[in-house]
């Protein structure tokens, strides 16, 4: 059949009109606490049985060379949500629980991008960025809070499972709170008729006993980090955290199936204490912190139920990360070092270091993207990613403009994602603001500046650390060369063994150009050179 012109404009105008605009992707972002790059099974872990994870890996592409920005917490959440390099910014190392929000309404946020974009935006999980302004009062609505910067609804605890306030926290108010029965939160002071936890006797009572720290609050049986008064009716169960958090993550996918949405799942697992249900005792050779990683599984695994559930999988990009590296003790006595040392488990894989450390094993963390039909299936990717791109990466994918993630720190790598190139270099961080620099072959950390401690004192000082730096001789080694320039590479030397520095002056200078363009953009503080 023939068609006039005129007739033929307005079929193709109803055409159109019948094809629905294309829905942007859903982002879920799977963020773990405390999880190494070894802990998972698709990353070669032995010991810890993480099926739903190895099957996300197998459908998506597993990425070996991606970073959180920082080796704690607070930092790398902080680069993770704004897209700009904690360093920069005075405030935010590891937060109280009474700590006021670092991230302030109105500046740019990768939740308030989405929501621009018409995406609903929930944070179930660990928040620890601070909540309420110059002073918050549990018991009253906290503002700010997460739905201040940009999220339509937040279910989270303030800051850790190991510090006060013990409570979740539902878009500004504490769940479950009995106003006969006041929430007060002191950094400072026990409380009245508080035990104390330092006493032989009232340690043999704990459930969990501590060995470094967390000695203050008696919660659920457990020491914590801070004093607590009242808010009984509303204190979590650390049993049954993972559940819950679990629950609100998929009950937010389902109320929101009909629009975009991006879940920032932020699992408590597994930060200590590593006080999990009594079903995943036992699941690994390795104690409460192997479980914990089983325990995070489960969760990732009722969350990818739920996209299907939902019949959501398919638009939905789904990615997994990690806060920080593996720690073994953090503080409390749960056999983590001596498990897996009888195990032979490696947290960081092949990296030395972990949570706290500028080497690999402090910030290059699991890292694994799904996005049916766009992400390669079942490939391993060498491509340089980092935490800090998120917010540019997931604003392109909205159909935003990333642009005001692009002036500062962020790179657009979404091309990463279906299989094309990552960074050029990525910079890690640490708690105290030693930086590193690396590229696809070195990695170049500026000399800590500081006269080298004896080797004892360097030990204890990195307690919870030493079981994942290696031998002694390493630490000796770490100990003598860390005032200096180090460069190593990590290709031929992933365990950041030999400084080849000094053969390799021009690759030193090179990369030690690069940071310093970085920190010249702007720093808190004068950083170690
Ligand atoms: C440390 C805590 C540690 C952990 C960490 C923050 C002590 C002795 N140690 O100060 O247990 O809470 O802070 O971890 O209290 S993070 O993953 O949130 O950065
Ligand atoms: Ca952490």
């Amino acid at each position: 059949m023939r068609l006039t012109p005129l007739l033929a404009l307005f079929s193709v105008a109803l055409a159109c009109a019948a094809e629905p605009a294309k829905r942007p992707p859903n982002i879920v972002l799977l963020y773990s606490d405390d999880i190494g790059w070894g802990d998972l099974g698709c990353y070669g872990a032995k010991v810890i049985p993480t099926p739903n994870l190895d099957r996300l890996a197998a459908q998506g592409t597993r990425f070996t060379a991606g970073y959180c920005t920082s080796a704690t917490c607070t930092p790398s959440r902080y680069s993770l949500l704004t897209g700009e390099y904690a360093w920069r910014r005075q405030g935010t190392g590891v937060l109280p629980g009474d700590a006021n929000m670092i991230i302030k309404p109105g500046r740019p946020t990768l939740p308030a991008s989405l929501a621009k974009l018409g995406y609903a935006t929930g944070v179930v999980g660990k928040w620890h960025l601070g909540l309420g302004g110059e002073s918050v009062d549990w018991n009253k609505p906290i503002s700010p809070c997460p739905n201040q910067i940009g999220f339509s609804y937040s279910y989270i605890m303030a800051a850790t499972g190991d510090r006060v306030p013990t409570v979740f926290v539902e878009d500004g108010t504490v769940v479950g709170l009995d106003p006969k029965d006041p929430i007060e939160v002191s950094y400072k002071n026990p409380f009245p008729g508080d035990p104390d936890l330092t006493s032989a006797a009232e340690r043999a009572k704990l459930k969990m006993d501590w060995s470094h720290g967390h000695n203050m609050a008696l919660v659920n049986g457990v020491g914590r980090i801070g004093w607590m008064k009242g808010g009984k009716a509303a204190l979590w169960n650390d049993e049954t955290m993972g559940d819950v958090f679990a629950d609100k993550a998929c009950a937010f996918i389902a109320a929101n199936k009909a629009k975009p949405f991006f879940l920032y799942y932020a699992s408590h697992e597994n930060h200590v204490p590593r006080v999990h249900n009594p079903r995943y005792a036992g699941r690994t050779p390795l104690g409460p912190r192997g479980d914990a990683v089983v325990a995070f599984d489960d969760q990732v695994g009722r969350i990818l139920a739920e996209l299907e559930k939902q019949g959501l999988a398919e638009n939905t990009l789904v990615i997994y990360t990690s806060d920080n590296g593996p720690v073994l003790d953090d503080g409390y006595k749960d056999q983590a070092v001596e498990r897996n040392k009888a195990a032979g488990h490696l947290p960081a894989g092949p990296f030395r270091g972990g949570k706290y450390s500028i080497l690999e094993g402090g910030t290059r963390v699991g890292f694994i993207a799904r996005w049916p039909g766009r992400t390669p299936a079942g490939q391993v990717s060498d491509a340089l990613m980092s935490q800090i791109d998120l917010p540019a990466v997931f604003t392109k994918l909205a159909g935003g403009d990333p642009a005001e993630f692009l002036k500062l720190d962020g790179v657009d790598t979404s091309a990463a994602l279906t299989g094309g190139a990552g960074r050029e270099t990525v910079i890690s961080s640490t708690q105290g603001n030693t930086l590193s620099i690396r590229d696809a072959r070195w990695k170049f950390i500026p000399g800590v500046g500081a006269p080298a401690k004896a080797k004892n004192t360097a030990a204890k000082a990195t307690g919870p650390l030493v079981a994942l730096l290696g031998s002694d001789e390493d630490l000796e080694r770490d100990r003598r060369e860390q005032t200096g320039p180090r460069l190593f590479d990590l290709l031929a030397d992933p365990a950041e063994r030999k400084n080849v520095a000094a053969e390799n002056a021009e690759v030193v200078a090179r990369l030690r150009a690069k940071l310093d363009e970085q920190k010249a953009k702007g720093v808190a503080q004068p950083l170690p050179r």
